[in-house]
């Protein structure tokens, strides 16, 4: 009784149609995703743009003690960036609006350190957020806390400019999807003049709640990234790699930015007290800001499928970074690379062999079908009876088809319900092994040998209650076999 009711009262809190009939929901298994991370799960691709007076200087930490007059890009083209990114297949841009030099990408009324002491003038903020609604692409803000310019840094004074700051870009730039708060604090900087080393205990000093909750007053549907946190975690490495086991949940609650354990944000943690989905942040160079000399070190677009699958196809987002050149503008090799990893994707992903299948379940819910998982719809999932935590279901194609990618998502506002599956796939004499897999999540890719076949068997084969599978995809890269 209690369970169908908590499961009516979730049911109607997030705007979904009980089946007809009375047939139950599946009870939730927290902790379950916030609208907010539900949305940003959808995103899966998106892009990080470095750019500051290190752009100009060459390096990838400025100090705090270079001059306004060396940000002049030559060709600013906000266009052209977001461009870039959305012939990539991204669905967002973060920027660097302040790194931990200090510098502002807009006109802060709270410094002088900003665009509008350089020859270039322009609020870059405004422009590439204005190109990034314009193109269909969500902006998001990427705010230093570390700030090696300012005098008062490590004292208390520096919180309020923060936050200040904070709210600049959250009420005059329109809709910020995510805002990135980084863990790096080095130390030394010029810090007004100061030039000294400035420690800060990092699991104290910044007074995190208190920022949160001004993002929460001013931005509702804004997600926060750091390593602890609260939406979004970091994955624990600077390479776009998720765990091969990635959980959408953790418990971090001792995390803060700049202090947590890399190998458990790596995989999650299971049981986990929150749901905080990894973010992998990579560069598509070897350095986060542009440098000439690493123009011909651009990762190739093979390369970047290669992190798409180990990333989104654990679970996890992918965030890449392209670096705006010295003309302000996404460099030609980049852009090559971004349409042609857009192109190998789209050549595995456009179409699922499995549309026109029928799919048949050892067991089904009263109220779900089978056929949830093929109809390309999040919301609409396949799920078993409450007793029934490892049933399998079978995909009947039409005609033998060679296939070499799987694509499995979990109904999400359910929770992370399964712990592991295996595919099989039919052959003359009956069901062989063709891979398995533990964490789903938001989404699991498989990549196996090309296998040629007239049914394909999913089967959770571990599950702490009844699954609820949102789809099951098969696609060919045109692997060997
Ligand atoms: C790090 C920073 O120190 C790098 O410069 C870069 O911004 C990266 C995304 O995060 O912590
Ligand atoms: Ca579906």
């Amino acid at each position: 009784m209690r369970r169908d009711f908590l499961a009516t009262t979730f049911a109607a809190g997030i705007g979904i149609r009980l089946p007809a009939h009375g047939s139950r929901l599946p009870a939730p298994y927290p902790p379950l995703p916030s609208s907010r991370q539900l949305a940003w799960h959808t995103l899966e691709f998106y892009g990080f743009l470095h750019f500051t007076v290190n752009t100009f200087t060459d390096r990838e930490w400025g100090y705090g003690d270079e001059s306004p007059a060396v940000f002049n890009p030559t060709a600013f083209d906000a266009d052209q960036i977001v461009e870039a990114a959305k012939d990539g297949g991204m669905k967002a841009l973060i920027l660097t609006c302040k790194h931990h030099d200090g510098f502002c990408l807009w006109p802060s009324r709270y410094t002088e350190h900003s665009v509008k002491n350089s020859p270039f003038k322009r609020d870059v903020v405004k422009e590439i957020s204005d190109a990034c609604a314009r193109a269909g692409l969500k902006f998001g803000v990427y705010l230093s806390p570390w700030d090696r310019n300012r005098p008062e840094y490590g004292g208390p004074d520096y919180l309020t400019y923060y936050r200040n700051q904070l709210r600049e870009l959250l009420t005059e730039y329109g809709p910020v999807f995510e805002i990135f708060f980084d863990g790096a604090n080095g130390g030394d900087g010029y810090y007004g003049g100061a030039y000294e080393k400035r420690e800060i205990d990092n699991r104290t000093y910044y007074d995190w709640p208190t920022t949160w909750q001004l993002v929460r007053d001013l931005q509702p549907q804004t997600v926060l990234f750091s390593d602890a946190g609260p939406d979004i975690r970091w994955v624990g490495n600077e390479k776009g790699i998720a765990g091969e086991t990635c959980w959408a949940t953790q418990n971090s609650e001792d995390f803060s930015p700049g202090n947590a354990d890399p190998d458990r944000l790596n995989r999650g943690d299971r049981p986990g007290s929150h749901w905080v989905p990894a973010e992998c942040d990579v560069s598509i160079r070897p350095g986060w800001f542009y440098h000439k000399t690493e123009d011909n070190q651009v990762k190739t677009a093979e390369q970047l499928v290669e992190l798409y699958y180990s990333s989104v196809g654990r679970g996890a987002s992918f965030l890449l970074n392209l670096p705006p050149d010295r003309r302000g503008l996404i460099h030609e090799n980049d852009v090559r690379a971004l349409r042609d990893l857009r192109r190998l994707l789209d050549d595995t992903f456009v179409t699922n062999l499995a549309v026109s299948a029928r799919a048949r379940a050892t067991n089904t819910r009263r109220g779900s079908s089978p056929n949830n998982v093929l109809d390309g719809k999040r919301d609409t999932y396949w799920a078993s009876d409450d007793d029934v935590t490892t049933p399998s279901l079978t995909l009947e194609l039409p005609r033998e088809t060679a296939f070499d990618v799987v694509r499995i998502r979990e109904y999400l506002p359910l929770g992370q319900r399964v712990e592991s599956i295996s595919v099989d796939i039919w052959e003359r004499a009956g069901w062989a092994p063709w891979a398995a897999a533990t964490s789903i999540g938001n989404c699991r890719l498989l990549r196996g040998p090309r296998a040629t076949t007239s049914r394909v068997r999913l089967s959770v084969t571990r599950a702490s209650v009844c699954p609820a599978i949102s789809e099951f995809s098969l696609f060919s890269a045109g692997r060997p076999s």
